[in-house]
């Protein structure tokens, strides 16, 4: 690749028809050619990823446990582990398993082939290579894995995410907090007395509004907070960095929101609904399971309370 070290023009224009997906996409380089390494960061950065690098499997790890990252690009032979030291680690870790492996290594033993493929590899590119078509095969895996997440992550109806993905990201959000102690609560939304929307106006009236609802809750959201249609009328949302009192606020004010606005319009006719919502601030030692049942609760003494209000 020494040839190819020397970015030319050509080249580069070849790297500004950069695919739309590459942005947003995170990539970790790992390996312990620093020329090799160098290179890569920057052919990858210039198509608009955004990348970290790694020189061997510490320093991976430790950028595994505090980033996250779309794909991982692997080499093998490293010192003081081998890129093999990594699968198990990533693989075995419920909130990595899912980040695309691609190893990128001087060894093209059909041994080494095969070993990384039942370990987790997604694809397998020997040294030397291509930059274009270690490059196509990037943007190939992670349309694909994008394309499957929004299948298997998010809610059809309402496009926002589903249980799924909240499971999977509560616990990510956890491990954080474990390592960064900061607050961070959670909230329980029901609609109230949705039931004779569907009643009255029929099925589909009802959808629109679960619709406009998901659409109004996230209008109201920042960037790193998680909402996720819980169940049928249900929707949770995660408040990284808030304690119960900052996010009993907000909802209020989107409760406000819903008060005012008509959630959802059909042929001239406008649909009004409050929710019901119950905070619980996360603290040392609490269970998932209890995270979410103390605020469920509190929702559910807000529907007792006479609906239409928030508790903490
Ligand atoms: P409460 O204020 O006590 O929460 O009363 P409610 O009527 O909202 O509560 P209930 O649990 O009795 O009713 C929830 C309704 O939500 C029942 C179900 O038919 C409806 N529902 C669940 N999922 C969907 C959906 O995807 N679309 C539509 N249109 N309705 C749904
Ligand atoms: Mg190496
Ligand atoms: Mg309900
Ligand atoms: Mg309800």
């Amino acid at each position: 690749y020494e040839q190819e070290l020397d970015l030319d023009e050509q080249q580069e224009q070849m790297s500004k028809r950069a695919p739309m997906m590459a942005l947003g996409s995170r990539l970790l380089v790992i390996d312990d050619d620093d020329v090799l390494r160098s290179y890569l960061v920057r052919r990858f950065k210039l198509e608009g990823y955004g990348v970290d690098e790694a020189r061997d499997v510490p320093e991976a790890k430790k950028l595994l446990r505090e980033f996250t990252y779309d794909l991982i690009l692997l080499d093998l032979m490293m010192h003081p582990q081998s890129g093999y030291e990594l699968f198990e680690f990533v693989k075995e870790d419920p909130t990595l398993k899912w980040i695309s492996l691609v190893v990128l290594s001087g060894r093209d033993h059909i041994h080494d082939k095969v070993r990384c493929f039942y370990l987790g590899a997604d694809d397998f590119i020997t040294k030397p290579f291509q930059y274009e078509e270690l490059s196509a095969r990037v943007y190939s895996l992670l349309k694909r894995t994008k394309d499957f997440e929004q299948m298997a992550f998010r809610d059809p109806l309402t496009g926002v995410y589903n249980r799924r993905y909240f499971d999977h990201q509560v616990k990510v959000e956890l491990q954080r907090i474990e390592r960064y102690p900061s607050p961070m609560s959670l909230v329980f939304i029901d609609i109230d007395r949705f039931k004779s929307i569907n009643d009255t106006y029929g099925h589909h009236i009802g959808d629109l509004v679960l619709q406009g609802l998901a659409h109004l809750l996230q209008n109201h959201l920042r960037a790193t907070d998680v909402l996720a249609r819980f169940g049928g009328e249900e929707f949770v949302i995660i408040f990284p960095g808030m304690s119960g009192p900052q996010t009993l606020k907000v909802v209020e004010s989107i409760l406000e929101h819903a008060r005012c606005g008509p959630v959802a319009q059909n042929e001239g006719q406008a649909f009004h609904i409050t929710f019901s919502a119950g905070i619980c601030e996360w603290s040392n030692g609490m269970t998932v399971e209890e995270w979410i049942k103390n605020s469920d609760d509190a929702m559910y003494t807000a529907k007792q309370n006479g609906r239409n209000g928030a508790l903490l």
